[in-house]
């Protein structure tokens, strides 16, 4: 099936008709705005809560950014709902939720490779700009984790749901179980067990892990990470995408980040939060995911441990609608959407 055909199946093929690809990307007009409080609607609930918003309020200033060439068209549906009014959270939940349910995405929802017991286990939280937050790890059977994170975020008293905790609660909560199993990476498991070395691969097909940023025209930002994790992980193993502050964060008085690559080095250096923090001590976001991405080698270094297979790969934004994304090695690529269409960028990276 054509990606064209398969969004035709979401009910979003009318999507790339409203930006034209390939226009210049973000900053640009939003760049010397000033911050102001406003207090907008926060939906049905009547409870309004301040936002603050930079600038001139309107469908111009919402954007979004996503790991990977695949963010090329999850950020194009996450703007276009936002045009229509989304708010931040709902436009993020959509706009990964295509890359979820494609199963020739194989490192994220439906198709997502397995782990070395062949068994599809996803990893996935959502942020929003209040610092709500919700998570799911080595979750089975549900296509899209991202939306039953955000329902642990909403619908729960907790932050984190794992494993058959998970399911159990994606099954109260009425979301379909399935297998999440495809042929081909059925086929690529059974070809991996004839020698069973755990090698993470850089890069791997050149997609990998969603992590998408939201900026809405109220200024809110929001925030969702979702993936099946390092492909033949061993059962259980939980990466740094669905763990606030590793795989995503966001400050909705700063910015947001999220990440992409080995995940245990994420852990290590809790990523997303140091370059959001470093946001907020004043760095641009491209001067912060540099930082981190520095320091993640830097570890490895004073660890003696080789860094050769790795990837680390990470993208930021500021309420001005400045982006960055830095990564260790060459490869990583990320999507950015403005009112002036969505472009995929070739990352800087660290070592070549
Ligand atoms: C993980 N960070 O599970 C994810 C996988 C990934 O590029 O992003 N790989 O470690």
């Amino acid at each position: 099936m054509k990606r064209s055909e398969f969004l035709k199946t979401l009910g979003l093929g009318a999507l790339g008709s409203l930006i034209a690809p390939g226009a210049e990307g973000a900053a640009g007009a939003s760049g010397n705005q000033q911050p102001v409080t406003s207090y907008g609607a926060e939906g049905a609930s009547g409870n309004q809560q301040p936002v603050t918003s930079y600038g001139a309020a309107g469908a111009s200033s919402a954007m979004s950014i996503g790991t990977w060439p695949f963010a090329e068209h999850t950020t194009r549906a996450a703007l276009e709902a936002m045009h229509k009014g989304s708010s931040a959270l709902d436009a993020v939940e959509l706009g990964v939720k295509i890359c979820e349910a494609d199963p020739r995405e194989r490192s994220v929802g439906l198709g997502g490779r397995p782990d070395r017991d062949g068994r599809v286990t996803l990893d996935a939280c959502i942020m929003d700009h209040l610092g709500n937050i919700g998570a799911v790890a080595a979750c089975e059977q549900v296509v899209h984790v991202s939306s039953l994170a955000r329902a642990v975020m909403e619908r729960t008293p907790h932050v984190m749901l794992v494993g058959d905790g998970a399911t159990q609660f994606a099954r109260e909560q009425g979301f379909p179980l399935q297998n999440l199993l495809v042929p081909e990476s059925e086929a690529e498991w059974k070809k991996w067990l004839e020698k069973a070395e755990y090698q993470p691969i850089p890069n791997i097909e050149n997609h990998d892990t969603i992590g998408q940023l939201t900026l809405d025209a109220e200024g809110r930002l929001a925030g969702c990470c979702t993936t099946s994790g390092m492909a033949f992980k061993m059962h259980g193993r939980v990466g740094d995408s669905p763990i606030i502050g590793a795989g995503l964060y966001v400050d909705g008085e700063v910015g947001a980040a999220t990440a992409t690559g080995h995940g245990e080095e994420v852990v290590r250096t809790v990523g997303s939060f140091r370059v959001v923090a470093a946001m907020k001590a004043g760095k641009s976001p491209q001067q912060a995911c540099e930082d981190a991405v520095r320091e993640i080698h830097q570890l490895f270094v004073r660890r003696g441990k080789p860094w050769a297979d790795t990837q680390i790969g990470f993208i930021a934004m500021d309420l001005k609608g400045r982006v960055g994304g830095f990564a260790l090695r060459p490869g990583f690529s990320y999507a950015v959407a403005t009112a002036k269409g969505v472009e995929v960028r070739p990352s800087a990276f660290l070592l070549a």
